[in-house]
Order: C-alpha cells, then structure tokens, then sequence
C-alpha cells in the first residue's frame, strides 16, 4: 500500500488557493485506499493548469496535446485493459477542443476515468471564457459579458447513456476522494465533473458562491433512477448537488472486443498476421 510520501511528484506550479490542490489531494487520498502503487495505474492529461496534474504525483504518465486526452486514454486503455486509466482534462480541454472525443468515448463506454477540472475558465491561457463559463461573465476578450448559455456536462452526458456520471467539488476533497475511488472500480466510462474554483481568473464561481450552492447527494438518492438523475444533472443555480448523479451497467467497450476480452493486447503473445509481416519485411 502505498504512503504519501511514495506519490509525492513535482511541487505544484499553480496558485496559492487554486482548487488543483484539493483534487491533487483527493487523488492520492484514492490512491492510498485503493492501494494502487505509482506502476499500478495511468494517468493521461493534456495542456492546461489541468494537463500538469501528472507530474505532480507519481503514476505511469503520458501528458499529450490539448484536447487530445481521451484519444490517448482509449489506445491506453485497449492496449493493456488491466490497468486503471485516468483521463485529467480541463473544461476546454475536453469539452470544448476535444468535446468529440467525449462526445465518442462516453459512446464506447471506454474503461477510462475521466475527472474534469472544470474552472468554467481557461486557466493556462490567462482568462479566456470556456464552455462551462456562465453567461454573462466578463472576462478580456468578453468585455460585454459571455454571451450564451453554458454546457451543463452531467446533462450531456446523461443523454449519451453514460455509464457514470457524476460532480465532485474541489472544496470537499474527503467526498471527492469517494467520487474518485467509485469511478476508477467502475467498469466504463466514468465522468466526473470537478467544480474547481480558479482564484486568479474566475472571480464569479469562487469558494463563496459555492460554499452557498452546494451540497452532497443524500444516502436514500438512487443513482439507477434515470428520471431523477435527470432532473439533479440539470440543477446548477441556487442549487449545486454533488455526488453519483448516474449509473449503469452498460459493457465496457475491451468486453465486447473478441480479440481483448479474455486477455490484455499486451498479455498475448506477438503473432503478426501474413500481411503485416509482408509489410514488416520490407523494412528489414
Ligand atoms: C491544439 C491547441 N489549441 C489551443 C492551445 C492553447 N491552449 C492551451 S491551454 C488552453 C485552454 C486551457 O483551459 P482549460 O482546458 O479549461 O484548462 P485549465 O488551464 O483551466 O485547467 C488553450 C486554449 C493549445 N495548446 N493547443
Ligand atoms: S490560473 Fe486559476 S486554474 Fe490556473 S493555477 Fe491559478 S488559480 Fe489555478
């Protein structure tokens, strides 16, 4: 079982405050109780304050392009189905530059995690607004304020059959230490959507206005119930419920691959078809 010390990576290059810190927490808190060691699990990010993640604890890692994180998830994912992966993406990252690859993944039910660091900002780039920025937020380059509504990620989700669904918040890391811990034993795609605040660049959606809003899911909640999940995946307003908003039992995508389901890709024995070795030839 793995200690603190063991996952501690670089020191962090974010903020005094930033809520990275508190989902950096949580991850390693879910580490220790799963007794997952650093060789034991993957973590995939792209560019971003998100996209750092990796780097500051310590696990298999590959940091990749922006919005291109679940891309290199599926491949990670199909290749050795044995191993957890972990998708840490930012709001634009995924729901905006690589809102297809969500939009396929959740689809495809990929055995991935994929925890959204969602600070309805762009971070990394200085302020811009993002896909989860509310609207009417001003920021540099919307001096009148954004000008249409946001993406709500648990609805969108919900619609696609996503086989996990929930949000989490940055503020209360013991709960989003569950939340993560649910979503990596889960087989499927699970997302988790991060409420993170961003002390430098989003002055509106600030620990205040969240400590107002938010509040966990009740132990009688029933994450199968469909129509309710529904109507919790839309509450975002005076309102913020965290928690498993929706599960499912749907089949992973490596169980419905004749090739994969029994045995990891990299578990079976290299066996190049007559083709691929015609091709191989040519090389050598
Ligand atoms: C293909 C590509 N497009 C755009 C950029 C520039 N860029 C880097 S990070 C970023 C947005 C970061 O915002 P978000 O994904 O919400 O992550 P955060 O920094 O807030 O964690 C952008 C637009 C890039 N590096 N690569
Ligand atoms: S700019 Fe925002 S998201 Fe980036 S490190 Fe600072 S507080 Fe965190």
């Amino acid at each position: 079982m793995p200690t603190l010390a063991d996952l501690e990576g670089r020191i962090p290059a974010w903020c005094p405050g930033c809520g990275n810190f508190g989902i950096l927490r949580a991850f390693k808190q879910a580490m220790i109780e799963l007794k997952l060691s650093p060789h034991e699990i993957t973590v995939v990010s792209g560019i971003g304050q998100s996209g750092k993640f990796p780097h500051y604890t310590k696990c298999n890692t590959f940091n990749g392009l922006h919005g291109r994180t679940l891309p290199v998830a599926t491949a990670m994912k199909l290749v050795n189905h044995a191993m957890p992966v972990v998708a840490e993406a930012g709001d634009g990252d995924c729901y905006g530059e690589g809102g297809n690859h969500l939009l396929h993944a959740i689809r495809r039910n990929i055995d991935v995690s994929l925890f959204v660091h969602d600070n309805q900002i762009y971070g990394l780039t200085k302020g811009q607004a993002s896909p989860t920025s509310m609207e009417g937020m001003m920021t540099k380059i919307n001096p009148h304020g954004v000008v249409c509504e946001p993406l709500n990620p648990m609805v969108f989700a919900l619609a696609l059959d996503c086989s996990f669904v929930a949000r989490g918040y940055a503020g209360d890391s013991e709960h989003l230490t569950r939340l993560m811990k649910a979503a990596i034993n889960h087989k499927g795609f699970a997302l988790i959507d991060i409420l993170q605040p961003c002390v430098t660049f989003n002055l509106v959606n600030t620990y205040g206005w969240f400590k107002q809003r938010v509040y966990r899911l009740g132990d009688d909640y029933d994450p199968e119930d469909k129509e309710q999940a529904l109507q919790k995946a839309a509450e975002f307003g005076d309102r913020i419920p965290i928690g498993i908003i929706y599960r499912n039992n749907r089949a992973p995508m490596n169980d419905r691959i004749p090739l994969i389901a029994s045995t990891p890709l990299v578990k079976q024995p290299f066996e190049p078809l007559e083709v691929a070795q015609t091709i191989l030839n040519d090389f050598f």
